[in-house]
């Protein structure tokens, strides 16, 4: 169900300052910027490895657009650090419906607009252990749809 870790979303204040430390650190350079109104961010990928589904796991740097985005309300209470685990999926909406029959709530009914073209579904965290989690569904994950 679930093929690979996708992102860890990581909440910054300053998405150029938080790129270049993972820059200067870890060599690590933005494979990806975008800005996503809907989810209220401006965010940057980097990619870090190769996973065995021949998509990459990344680090996904998130800096609110608006002080009442999900995002912002994050770094008002908790300060920059992790904000979502994000696993890939190959089929994102039968996957949500099967952890949804499984006693988690999906926050997004439908699947929402992600990264490149990807479609994204979250789940409460409170039902996650604690963790808020992302399923995505690559604009090419489809093609492994059985
Ligand atoms: N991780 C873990 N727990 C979290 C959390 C997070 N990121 N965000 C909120 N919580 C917890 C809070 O600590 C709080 O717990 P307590 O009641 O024990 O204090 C509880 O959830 C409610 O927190 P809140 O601040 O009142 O937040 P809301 O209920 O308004 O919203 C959530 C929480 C998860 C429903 C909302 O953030 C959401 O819908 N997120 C999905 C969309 C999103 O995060 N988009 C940005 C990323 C986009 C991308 O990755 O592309
Ligand atoms: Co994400």
């Amino acid at each position: 169900m679930l093929t690979r870790i996708d992102h860890v979303g990581i909440a910054c204040h300053d998405l150029e300052a938080t790129a270049e430390f993972y820059r200067r650190v870890y060599g690590l350079e933005v494979a990806h910027e975008e800005v996503n109104e809907e989810q209220g961010v401006r965010e940057a990928m980097l990619r870090v490895g190769g996973t065995a589904d021949g998509h990459w796991a990344c680090v996904q740097l998130l800096q609110p657009l608006t002080d009442d985005s999900p995002v912002a309300k994050f770094l008002q209470r908790n300060g920059e650090g992790v904000h979502h685990v994000a696993f890939g999926t190959a089929d994102v909406a039968a996957t949500a419906e099967t952890v949804g029959q499984r006693g988690v709530r999906v926050l997004d009914p439908e699947p929402r607009h992600g990264t490149a073209g990807s479609r994204i579904t979250f789940l409460h965290p409170k039902d996650c252990g604690g963790v808020l989690t992302e399923l995505v569904e690559a604009a090419d994950d489809s093609a492994a749809k059985s």
